[in-house]
């Protein structure tokens, strides 16, 4: 097992650095919201919601200018079926709960949480956006293309024997990200040890 993965707590910072064509109190236009840079792209899920994530984003307007003091939430979705990631939270709807700031420092804002979701499909499509809403009633919103990966690798949201046989499978076949559980570039005994440490989980 990788020392990244094993402290349980993955340290990671995005820097969402958006461009607003007009001005912040303009109304709410999504096309009008550019992403310039993400350092972001895995996070680790588990139907037990155990692996949790610091998450941190910083916004800015179209003239650089800090948006402060804002209202600010995440959510993770699928958007077409076969979904690639199953939520704990809307199993039939490809869509995790809410998450809101556990602080904020002038236009950077800090979350902890973690993912209850297995993942069922190939999810190297980028079938998954992680929304990030800001405003006074959350009327802003940018999309980011995170990869997502589950012990539960067949989706049925309980971590057990049928996904021994979905990672076996693809340990036998060529690299797929969906058994790359800590996302080191490789599929070997490091994620079979993550599989394991899962067993028997399940959704709260
Ligand atoms: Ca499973
Ligand atoms: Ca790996």
């Amino acid at each position: 097992m990788s020392a990244r993965y094993g402290t349980t707590k993955l340290f990671f910072t995005i820097i969402l650095a958006v461009a607003l064509l007009g001005a912040v109190s303009a109304s709410a236009d999504i096309s009008n919201v550019i992403l310039v840079e993400q350092h972001m792209r895995f996070f680790a899920a588990c139907p037990a919601g155990d692996i949790v994530h610091n998450l941190s984003f910083y916004l800015v307007d179209d003239y650089g200018s800090p948006i402060v003091g804002a209202n600010t939430r995440i959510s993770f979705y699928t958007n077409a079926e076969p979904y690639s990631v199953v939520f704990c939270d809307d199993p039939t709807g490809g869509q995790s709960d809410y998450f809101y700031p556990v602080g904020s420092e002038g236009n950077t804002y800090h979350y902890t949480f973690a993912l209850a979701a297995g993942v069922e499909v190939d999810h190297t499509s980028h079938n998954v956006r992680m929304r990030v809403e800001w405003g006074s009633n959350y009327e802003f919103s940018d999309l980011l293309l995170p990869f997502i990966s589950s012990p539960d690798l067949n989706g049925d949201l309980v971590v057990n024997l049928g996904d021994y046989g979905v990672f076996a499978t693809i340990f036998r076949g060529d690299y797929d990200l969906r058994a790359d559980l800590d996302n080191n570039g490789e599929v070997n005994l490091g994620d079979i040890a993550i599989l394991v440490n899962h067993v028997g989980h399940t959704c709260p």
